[in-house]
């Protein structure tokens, strides 16, 4: 059985090691400019410029063919997109999934709506390679998967909320908090898919401490954590610390926001997935 994985670009993987991978871009616009979220991007350029730019600006999500194009011709593909909830990424590659089907009989394609983006994805992904390295077949990996992704879970810190406001993903009055300046907005992916806010934190310290306190509360006890940031180590780093002080064996890895959670997420952002121990 010939295998592939499949990540819409806001998994924030441009590679993996060992395993047929592709991801699929989404695309940020900003006036005259035009970033395709794939390994050419220059994030930190695209950050800087949205800093600067004060006008209209927006994201797109990848269509039919371009799913289709990343599904290529697998036995099993695995294909994995950000929030149906928030952007049509998720409907596009359904779609996909049933013109690859139809077009290859015999071929499958396990399709995950993350309900949620960036690092939990990834927590997802590196389950499902484990899933393939056994031999897995489609069904089981699609019932597994089901079942892993009650355990994992999204939380993040943001300084400024203005592009998700700008773009109709987070309401005007949660919007409005980060804007105050020091206040981070501490928040998760909901069961929706939505995003949700949990606690308004005046410094990164006490951002740091809502989350871990939050992920206790979920049930976290030493599992695998991934943590994406948008250029803010120091604040990857500090959560890493805290989680470490309790934890010292537990599997973190600390990793960059790509284009379209950086856009998101905005400079000094951090999202953090991870697996709880229930
Ligand atoms: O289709 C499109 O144009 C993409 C729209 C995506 C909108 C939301 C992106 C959120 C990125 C921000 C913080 C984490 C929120 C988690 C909510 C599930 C990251």
């Amino acid at each position: 059985m010939n295998y592939k994985i499949v990540a819409d670009s806001s998994a924030n993987l441009t590679a993996l090691e060992g395993i047929p991978f592709e991801s699929v871009p989404l695309k940020i616009i900003a006036g005259d400019k035009y970033y395709t979220d794939n390994a050419a991007l220059d994030v930190r350029d695209m950050a800087e410029y949205m800093k600067s730019y004060s006008g209209r600006s927006s994201t797109s999500c990848p269509n039919v063919a371009e799913w289709m194009d990343a599904y290529g011709d697998a036995d099993v593909v695995f294909a994995i997109a950000i929030t149906s909830n928030l952007s049509g990424s998720y409907a596009a590659a359904l779609q996909a999934k049933k013109d690859y089907e139809e077009a290859n009989p015999g071929k499958r394609v396990v399709l995950c709506d993350s309900l949620s983006t960036g690092p939990e994805m990834k927590v997802i992904i590196e389950y499902v390679i484990s899933l393939m390295k056994d031999g897995a077949d489609a069904d089981t990996i699609e019932a597994k998967v089901k079942e892993y992704t009650k355990h994992t879970h999204l939380l993040f810190s943001l300084e400024s909320l203005r592009n998700l406001a700008n773009n109709g993903r987070v309401s005007p009055a949660v919007a409005k908090i980060a804007g105050i300046l020091g206040i981070r907005v501490v928040g998760r992916a909901s069961s929706e898919g939505t995003l949700e806010q949990l606690h308004k934190c005046p410094g990164e310290r006490k951002a740091i401490n809502a989350i871990y306190s939050e992920m206790k509360k979920e049930g976290y006890e030493g599992g695998k954590v991934r943590i994406d940031h948008c250029f803010n180590e120091d604040i990857a780093n500090a959560m890493q610390d805290i989680i470490k002080a309790d934890f010292p064996d537990a599997d973190i890895i600390i990793g960059e926001n790509r284009g379209l959670c950086c856009f998101y997420a905005e400079m000094g952002g951090m999202l953090v997935g991870y697996e709880d121990n229930r």
